[in-house]
């Protein structure tokens, strides 16, 4: 999620000596049969908390492809079963990994429409906070957008991009664009705003910030705006973009993005919570929230 090297590893015996990955691609078993009860139980609390919260908030697409596949409440799912679904659907399959692994190693996942899910469960005490991705994340938050063809596509297309932004030593404004789409992204839908972003669709806490209260910003997504917008990755998001359908991110796939880069360059960034001159807003934040939590000045 965030730009970080890897820490630890959270489901038993993944790495080798040292941290270091036992496979150059830094996937691991996702050793299914060794679940406990107890994780078994945490994901069936994460899963119905969930459930009960989505319809209406998420969008069709999210609906549609968590209907499809062999997610339940009852067990943490079984990698392999989901990807064998999610092959014939969209060629996408699920990698098991440790944790988050270093960028390139993300990017060539996603460029072979590989998706690398964390194998480890949150613990009880931390349902609604986590800093890496853990399966309930990646599993209930990702894996059901990439049931849709667009999706599956913008994501591989992110996979390609990152290397080449990586290269071009640009990778911190292309991140940004993920983690507004795939991540916290919203989506505006006959019947209303809906979530499609997983950050958003596997935390119950920010599905009711980010649509329903009044302190953060809902802003129409712009490209280049998004890529000179700074963002959290400690707390809720301050802005929330929205797409008007998901074809406009096939339409980033056609963009040429070396003069982008360029201009970027060139020009400043934006605070998380900034309104910008140009900005197309569909709720202008009260700010309340993020006011509220920042340390007085003095
Ligand atoms: N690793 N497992 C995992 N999951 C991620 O979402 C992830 C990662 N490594 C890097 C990363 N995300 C991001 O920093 C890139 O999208 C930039
Ligand atoms: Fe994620």
């Amino acid at each position: 999620m965030k730009t970080s090297e890897p820490v630890s590893t959270k489901h038993g015996a993944a790495a080798g000596d040292a941290g270091r990955p036992a496979r150059a691609d830094w996937t691991v078993d996702q050793r299914w049969a060794d679940y406990t009860d107890e994780q078994h139980g945490i994901w069936k609390t994460l899963f119905e908390r969930q459930t009960r919260l989505l319809p209406g908030r998420a969008c069709d697409a999210f609906v549609e492809g968590m209907r499809r596949l062999p997610i339940g409440a009852d067990r943490i799912p079984d990698f392999r079963r989901l990807s064998d679904v999610m092959m014939r659907h969209t060629g996408w399959r699920i990698v098991a990994v440790p944790g988050l692994v270093p960028d390139a190693v993300f990017f060539e996942h996603l460029a072979n429409r590989r998706f690398p899910a964390g194998n480890f469960i949150r613990h009880a005490d931390e349902l609604d906070y986590l800093e890496e991705p853990d399966v309930f994340h990646d599993v209930f938050g990702h894996v059901p957008m990439l049931m849709n063809p667009v999706i599956a596509d913008y994501i591989q297309a992110y996979g390609c991009g990152g290397l080449r932004a990586q290269s071009l030593g640009v990778l911190p404004k292309l991140a940004r664009v993920y983690w507004y789409t795939v991540e916290f992204g919203l989506v505006r839908q006959a019947d209303g705003l809906r979530i499609y972003g997983a950050g958003i669709a596997s935390s119950y806490t920010e599905t009711l910030f980010s649509l329903d209260d009044p302190s953060p910003n809902h802003i129409t997504f712009d490209l280049e705006r998004v890529m000179r917008t700074d963002y959290r990755i400690d707390d809720f998001q301050e802005s929330y973009f929205v797409l008007d359908d998901f074809e406009q991110l096939l339409a980033l796939d056609r963009t040429d993005f070396a003069p982008l880069y360029q201009r970027i360059r060139q020009r400043p960034d934006f605070a998380p919570g900034d309104i910008a001159e140009g900005d197309w807003v569909l709720q202008h934040g009260t700010g309340a929230y993020h006011r509220a939590r920042r340390p007085p000045q003095g």
